[in-house]
């Protein structure tokens, strides 16, 4: 699988938009300004895949990218930014919950953090969603190159603590700036679309 084959697929701006489910996805949630559309880019190894917001809460489109042909990659409004619409701040937006209920062929959901910060309720809330749902989930503990080697390690204790993450769950460091973890995860996504679906 070439990850340096990812084209935009589609762009929506609501559910009825989004085309017909024809490949196994793969769903990157997280806070907002979090890094999900760095995190797209880093992995298609193309800066101008996703548009990275100055702006936190700037994303409010359900994009998806095929990944040569063998996935979608589907980069959703991040949640928890104050200054969006109090209705929709609620939880999770209507787009992001609705994505995320809607049939189609979700494999997997990279869930990413920024390892500077202690999970957010939002966080957990996204986190124990994702379990319920028995979705298969890598927690992505980004921005690292704003750390310490030292000081990396104990972010990924502390997360690992927060989130009760069990010791076979899978926590990838990562940075869409100096592209640490990108082949680690990139591994996980192409054997996780290749399973079969739960
Ligand atoms: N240093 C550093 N900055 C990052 C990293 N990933 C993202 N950023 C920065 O964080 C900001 C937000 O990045 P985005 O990728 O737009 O975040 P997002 O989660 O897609 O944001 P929304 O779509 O608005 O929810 C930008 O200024 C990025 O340059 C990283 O690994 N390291
Ligand atoms: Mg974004």
């Amino acid at each position: 699988m070439d990850f340096r084959k990812t084209r935009l697929h589609s762009v929506s701006g609501d559910l009825a938009g989004l085309p017909p489910p024809t490949r196994p996805e793969v769903v990157v949630v997280g806070r907002s300004n979090v890094g999900k559309s760095s995190l797209v880019n880093a992995l298609g190894d193309n800066r101008t895949l996703a548009r990275i917001s100055s702006m936190p809460g700037k994303t409010r489109l359900v994009l998806l990218f095929d990944v040569d042909g063998a996935f979608f990659l589907v980069d959703l409004p991040g949640y928890g930014y104050a200054r969006v619409a109090k209705d929709q701040k609620k939880k999770f937006s209507a787009l992001v919950e609705g994505y995320l209920h809607a049939t189609r062929d979700l494999r997997l959901a990279v869930h990413i953090v920024d390892i500077r910060h202690a999970p957010s309720d939002e966080d957990q809330l996204m986190r124990g969603w994702l379990l319920a749902r028995g979705l298969p989930t890598v927690t992505v503990l980004t921005k690292s190159d704003k750390l310490g080697r030292l000081e990396v390690q104990e972010r990924v204790r502390a997360i690992r603590a927060d989130l009760k993450m069990a010791d076979d769950e899978t926590a990838v460091v990562f940075s869409a700036e100096n592209r640490t973890g990108v082949d680690e995860l990139r591994a996980i996504l192409e054997k996780g679309t290749r399973l079969p679906p739960t």
